[in-house]
Order: C-alpha cells, then sequence, then structure tokens
C-alpha cells in the first residue's frame, strides 16, 4: 500500500479516539488562556482517555515547564507541545524494534493474551502481509483449549493461503508447538507464527503451560522464540495493563500488540505502556481487514491522531 494509503488508514482507524479524547484536548486551549485552570482541564482530559496517572504526571510536568510561545494561536501551540511530548513518551527508550528483523530462520513468533484480545486474528492478518513480501509462512494452532480456536486459525490460513500446524482440540499445547518447529525447519519457513490459549482453568495453569511452550521452542531453536508478543486490547484501558504485568512476571515479553484501537476511546493507554511497562508497542490494530493492522511508530500515530 501507498505510504498516504497507510496513513489515511491509520487516522481512519483512529476515528473513535480523535472525536473524544484528543479533540477534548485540543480544544481546551482553543480562545483560552494557558493557564492552570487549562492545564488542569488537559490532566483530565487524559486521565479519562485512559492516558493513566503516572504516564499523565509525566506528560503534565513537561507541559508544565513550558512557556506559551508568542504565537497568536495558543491553542495549536499547545496541541503542538502536548503532541511532541507524547512523541518523546511513546519512543520510550528508542529500542530499535524487534519486528521484522527476520535475522534467524525460521523467524519464530510466539502470540500471548487473553481470551478475546484479538490474538488470532493478529496471527491471521500478519501471516497474510508476510506472505505477500514473498515469505514462507507456517501458523502453530498452539491454543488447543476449544475446537473453535483451532478452525478460526485454520480458516485464517485458507483464506491468506497459508498452511496450518494443528492437533485435536484437548491436545498438549506443546506436542503442536513441537511439531509447528520441525515442519519449520524441515519446510524451509521463512517466519513461523504460534497462537497459545487465553483461556485456561487457572492461571496458574496458563503461565506453567506458556513456559512449557518456551522450552520446547528453545530446545529446537536455541535463538527462539525471537518474539514474544502480547496481545492487549485498547478497549480494557488500564485493565489491559494489569493483565500486562502479570504477564510479563511470567515470562519475557518482547513487544506489544494493540488491538481494536478504532472502537474506543481509551487509546489513551497506548501512552502508559512504555512508561509502565518498558516493552515496546510493536503493531496497532485499527480494525478487523488484514491491513489494519500497522507497525507502531511514534511520529505517524501521534500524527494520525491530531491531524484535521
Ligand atoms: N475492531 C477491531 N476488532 C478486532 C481487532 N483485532 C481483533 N478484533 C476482533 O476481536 C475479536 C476477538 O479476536 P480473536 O483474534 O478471536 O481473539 P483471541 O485473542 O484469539 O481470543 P481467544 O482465542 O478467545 O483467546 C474478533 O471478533 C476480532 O475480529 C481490531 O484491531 N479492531
Ligand atoms: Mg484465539
Amino acid at each position: 500500500m501507498a505510504v498516504g494509503g497507510f496513513f489515511q488508514r491509520l487516522k481512519q482507524g483512529l476515528t473513535k479516539n480523535r472525536e473524544t479524547w484528543v479533540q477534548k484536548v485540543s480544544t481546551i486551549f482553543q480562545n483560552r488562556q494557558w493557564d492552570e485552570r487549562s492545564l488542569d482541564e488537559m490532566e483530565e482530559s487524559l486521565i479519562s482517555a485512559d492516558v493513566g496517572v503516572k504516564a499523565t504526571d509525566k506528560l503534565m510536568t513537561v507541559l508544565r515547564r513550558q512557556t506559551p510561545g508568542e504565537s497568536e494561536d495558543l491553542g495549536r501551540d499547545m496541541s503542538a507541545k502536548l503532541q511532541a511530548a507524547m512523541v518523546e513518551m511513546l519512543r520510550g527508550s528508542g529500542a530499535t524494534p524487534r519486528r521484522a528483523r527476520l535475522s534467524a530462520h525460521p523467524w519464530v513468533i510466539i502470540f500471548l493474551g487473553v481470551n478475546g484480545v484479538g490474538k488470532t486474528t493478529t496471527i491471521g492478518k500478519l501471516a497474510a502481509q508476510y506472505r505477500n513480501n514473498g515469505k514462507k509462512v507456517l501458523m502453530v494452532a498452539g491454543d488447543t483449549f476449544r475446537a473453535a480456536a483451532i478452525e478460526q486459525l485454520d480458516a485464517w490460513g485458507q483464506r491468506v493461503g497459508v498452511d496450518v500446524v494443528k492437533h485435536k482440540a484437548g491436545a498438549d499445547p506443546s506436542a503442536v508447538v513441537f511439531d509447528g518447529m520441525q515442519a519449520a525447519k524441515s519446510r524451509n519457513i521463512d517466519v513461523l507464527l504460534i497462537d497459545t490459549a487465553g483461556r485456561l482453568h487457572t492461571k496458574v495453569h496458563l503461565i506453567e503451560e506458556l513456559k512449557k511452550i518456551r522450552r520446547v521452542i528453545t530446545r529446537e531453536l536455541p535463538d527462539a522464540p525471537h518474539e514474544t508478543l502480547l496481545v492487549l486490547d485498547a478497549s480494557t484501558g488500564q485493565n489491559g495493563l494489569q493483565q500486562a504485568r502479570v504477564f510479563k512476571e511470567a515470562t519475557d515479553i518482547s513487544g506489544i500488540v494493540l488491538t481494536k484501537l478504532d472502537g474506543t476511546a481509551k487509546g489513551g493507554v497506548i501512552i502508559s505502556i512504555q512508561e509502565e511497562l518498558g516493552v515496546p508497542v510493536e503493531y496497532i490494530g485499527v480494525g478487523e481487514d488484514v491491513e489494519d493492522l500497522q507497525p507502531f511508530e511514534a511520529d505517524s500515530f501521534v500524527k494520525a491522531l491530531f491531524d484535521r
């Protein structure tokens, strides 16, 4: 897709965010003074957009330190300063994303997250994108907890023309993953995408299962998995962050996929992720189509949010 098309899509996808909190934040300073009251209102809008207390504090500290420019348009001035502070924060440590490095063969990506956040959908979209870029892709139905989960991944496989390694429902997820690793090596696969269950009997069970899967992967390929992506649903706001902490305690997370940014006014949570977790957002989901999964870039994201 052309760069312009990509940006338009992002902008379109962020409609709900744009219409609600961003607009609120950017209109605060219209026809107003740059004063304590306006800053307080901005702080409130950020909190209500689920930017989170810690991240909001940090943004407000940056803003309070600034003085308004000579500009006639204080609203625009303020908005520009807020945007710059957001970009800075979203860039985080500035570490280059692991995504798409594909420096190993096969490049193994495992997806984690609680049920319903969009793991399987994200895998399907990513499979399509890699395949469209000429990569040999294979998917692993590591969520054996429900038959429907295997069928859903299978449906994506058929839709995007990518094979799926699967066992029957109820099978040992590690055994499926083992088969997937073997198949990836023997079939000269470029990218192996592993789905996992978001729902098991207990949290402890879930975490133990993930550790076991990880061990199987590492035994087959010592530097794998190359990416461990935690999928979070943006519409759950700060609760999503709580889930992330649980996963992060249990296993290494290399990056976050933040889905459903199209359907929520809580998109501000993206700003607190870096701050609270120190893990980069690698992809964002802004809709249900294949093109609606986009690599995350701080500049274009903030630009799309505020662009009129
Ligand atoms: N609007 C929107 N919907 C999305 C996005 N990503 C996923 N979805 C939808 O969210 C729902 C759940 O997605 P799944 O991919 O099944 O989620 P999952 O994490 O695999 O769920 P479990 O297998 O139950 O653990 C589906 O209806 C998806 O179409 C997105 O970026 N935007
Ligand atoms: Mg699933």
